[in-house]
């Protein structure tokens, strides 16, 4: 064994050992940023020696796997779903049912996530599926290894196949955290936390997953009278035991009243837990009994779901504000009377736009019921019309950005109302920099929306750039900032100018330019002075950008004052050149070529196929997707559209040398890295 692999054995260990410290005993004795150094030294040696790289790497839980489809899984025994049952009549009929007198139950609470299976091989998690319809699920292995708290081998290891199903989820902060960039980036929000979850789990793109922070807990072990298992309570310790997450709020009930007892010490305690739950799933404890008693065709017999009703309250509109945000968009919000819902105290409910105002007719005074939808965001579900007096004053969409008094109109085609003011708006300017100033964006901390206001009100920063203006002798002059923030927020804005290309991209906020376009942006373009003068046609020719987002860009940087902003930016000092990617993988990985002119040494058809074989594509004509071009003899006028796209070109000399030298991007010889190379 040689140093490498003795390195790599000893780090899969260690790196086991506090992820066990971390999710299980809640007890780090490293921190996050030492655990990161021990990853990022495995991840380096796994590339160098991929051939011991294993299944169950940590590595693996970062993402990166992209997918073209799920396939399909048929699961080995179906996964059925559960009756609910509303109320203590029911679940006393359940009881009587299951003629449980003497018999014990589990409840455990129910989590508003997504089913899944988990199959482990020798104590090692080799794939994990959807529910499906019950039948047949997704095969979704890639993004499950994602998941923090899903051991990838389990210790101490069982020997054999086994599978365990359970929920994923997203916990609470994280989905907050999710939708408030959605809707900062004007996309669709999350309804509630299981969409979420579901909407994360069928990313292709497994680095999506990861930045979800999904979670997972197990409720069932299947074949546990094989392990010799009898009881349901004894199954969850046993899961426990062997690491696999399963939640606290679980207990073996000896009695209906027991359970009814659980159900109530539940009912308000589970807001305080970081995931969603609607429910109590109550099972019978005896697994024997789960075979006499079966199923029907969609649900067992011996467990069913006790669902809390939504909670709704009544309470007060006391006025409507209308916000604005970053792009324009006007959003009316009900200010209530502060009322308890859900666990928290909630004094706002958001009315969407126009349309949903106007349906909902809230008027100011109106006596309105409130839920929360996915038990997280507020909501106004409807007016009690029975407490109206006629003093009630009916909300209308204002003529006028309530922010700078500019005419806020409605585009055909959109619901959204918008000021048009787009250079000067306060509100629109408060936004932006807020959005600049994030942690997804040039990351200046202490750059915060009350400190924006000031800034704007006392008319220090009358655009982006007037950021890099700042010094701390006009921050200290500011309201609540004493020396020390003030020096500190001096240097925060210093070092965001060394921020990459993508990080400003999407700290412009470019309509429809989150962090995952700027990312392609800048990988493909490289600096900011490509983006330029980019055409619409171009950039909608890169991969992964659609005709909505090119046509958007294409218009920023066409714009006057745009311009403007990007020279003064750079004038500051902000960095506006793209990183060099270390690409990982094949060496023709990710790349399209394009090959011209006759080659001597090898057959088109063959150079075509190593192509491929090494993780690329080839076609027939340049354009902009073209990432290198192997120029023959005799090239021609693909040649010239190359030079003046400003392709990478390279002769056929050079184009042997990648194949036959450099199997991995990095620069050693193929014979080191032995048996990778297919052929
Ligand atoms: N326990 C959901 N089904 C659950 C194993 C049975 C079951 C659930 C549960 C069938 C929860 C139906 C989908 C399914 C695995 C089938 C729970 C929860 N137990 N605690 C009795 O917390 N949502 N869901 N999942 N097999």
């Amino acid at each position: 064994m040689n140093e490498i692999e003795r390195r790599m054995g000893e780090l899969y260990g260690e790196l086991a050992r506090h992820s066990r410290l971390y999710y299980e005993k809640d007890a780090p004795i490293i921190s996050d940023a030492e655990y990161d150094a021990l990853l990022q030294e495995l991840l380096k040696l796994e590339r160098e020696r991929p051939d011991l790289a294993r299944l169950d790497s940590p590595t693996k839980r970062v993402g990166g796997a992209v997918l073209e489809k799920f396939e399909k899984v048929e699961h080995e025994r179906p996964m059925l779903s559960l009756d609910n049952v509303f109320g203590a009549e029911e679940l006393k009929g359940f009881a009587d049912r299951v003629e449980a007198a003497g018999e014990a139950f589990v409840c455990e609470m129910k989590i508003d996530g997504l089913a899944v299976s988990l199959l482990y091989e020798d104590g090692v998690f080799v794939r994990g599926a959807t529910r499906g319809d019950g039948r047949v699920g997704e095969d979704v292995t890639e993004n499950l290894r994602t998941v923090k708290n899903l051991p990838l081998r389990l210790e101490p290891p069982v020997p054999g196949r086994l599978e365990v199903r359970g929920e994923v989820l997203i916990p609470r902060d994280q989905f907050a955290e999710l939708n408030r960039t959605r809707e900062e980036n004007e996309e669709s929000l999350f309804a509630n936390p299981r969409s979420a979850a579901a909407g994360s789990l069928r990313q292709l793109d497994s680095k999506i997953a990861a930045a979800r922070g999904l979670g997972i807990f197990l409720y069932y072990l299947a074949d546990a009278e094989k392990l010799g298992i009898h009881r349901h309570s004894d199954a969850l310790s046993w899961l426990a035991v062997r690491g696999l997450p399963v939640q606290e709020a679980w207990a073996r009930c000896e009695t209906l009243e027991e359970v009814e007892a659980f159900i109530e010490k539940w009912r308000e305690k589970r807001y305080g837990l970081n995931y969603v739950t609607d429910g109590v799933v109550v099972k019978l404890d005896d697994i024997f009994l789960w075979e006499k008693l079966g199923a029907t065709s969609h649900a067992p017999r011996w467990a069913v779901a006790f669902k809390y009703p939504p909670e709704e309250v009544f309470t007060r509109v006391l006025s409507i504000d209308v916000s604005v945000g970053r792009t324009g968009v006007l959003t009316p919000v009900a200010n209530l009377e502060p009322v308890r819902l859900g666990g928290t105290t909630v004094q706002r409910a958001g009315l969407h736009n126009e349309d949903e105002a106007r349906r909902k007719d809230v008027r100011v005074g109106d006596r309105v019921r409130v839920h929360k939808a996915g038990e997280i965001i507020p909501e106004v579900v409807g007016v009690d019309l029975d407490a109206r007096t006629g003093a009630e004053v009916p909300f209308e969409m204002p003529e006028k950005c309530p922010a700078c008094g500019s005419p806020a109109v409605r585009l055909p085609g959109e619901v959204a109302v918008r000021c048009l003011n787009r250079g000067s708006c306060p509100a629109q300017l408060k936004e932006s920099l807020r959005y600049f100033a994030s942690r997804g964006g040039m990351d200046i901390r202490g750059l915060g929306g009350k400190l924006a206001e000031q800034l704007i009100e006392k008319k220090i920063i009358g655009n982006l750039a007037d950021i890099y203006a700042l010094t701390a002798e006009t921050l200290k002059s500011l309201e609540r900032m004493g020396e020390k923030s003030a020096k500190n927020l001096a240097e925060a804005i210093e070092k965001s100018k060394k921020r990459p290309l993508s990080a400003l991209l999407t700290a412009l906020g470019i309509r429809f330019v989150g962090d995952k376009v700027a990312d392609i942006l800048a990988g493909h373009f490289g600096s900011m002075k490509a983006l330029r003068g980019v055409s619409e046609e171009e950039l909608a020719l890169v991969d992964g950008i659609g005709p909505v987002i090119a046509s958007s860009a294409a218009a920023f940087f066409r714009d006057k004052a745009n311009q403007e902003l990007l020279k003064r930016l750079e004038k500051n000092g902000v960095n506006m050149i793209g990183e060099v990617k270390i690409q990982q993988g094949w060496v023709f990985s990710g790349m399209t070529v394009v090959f011209t002119g006759e080659l001597t040494s090898v057959a088109r058809d063959e150079a075509v196929l190593r192509v491929k074989e090494l993780g690329g594509k080839a076609t027939g004509s340049v354009s902009a997707k073209t990432s290198l071009v192997v120029a023959g003899e005799k090239a021609g006028t693909k040649l010239e559209k190359a030079k003046k796209l400003g392709i990478r070109i390279i002769n056929e000399a050079e184009f042997l040398e990648m194949l036959n030298k450099r199997v991995f991007k990095d620069s050693r010889p193929s014979s080191e890295v032995g048996g990778r190379v297919p052929s």
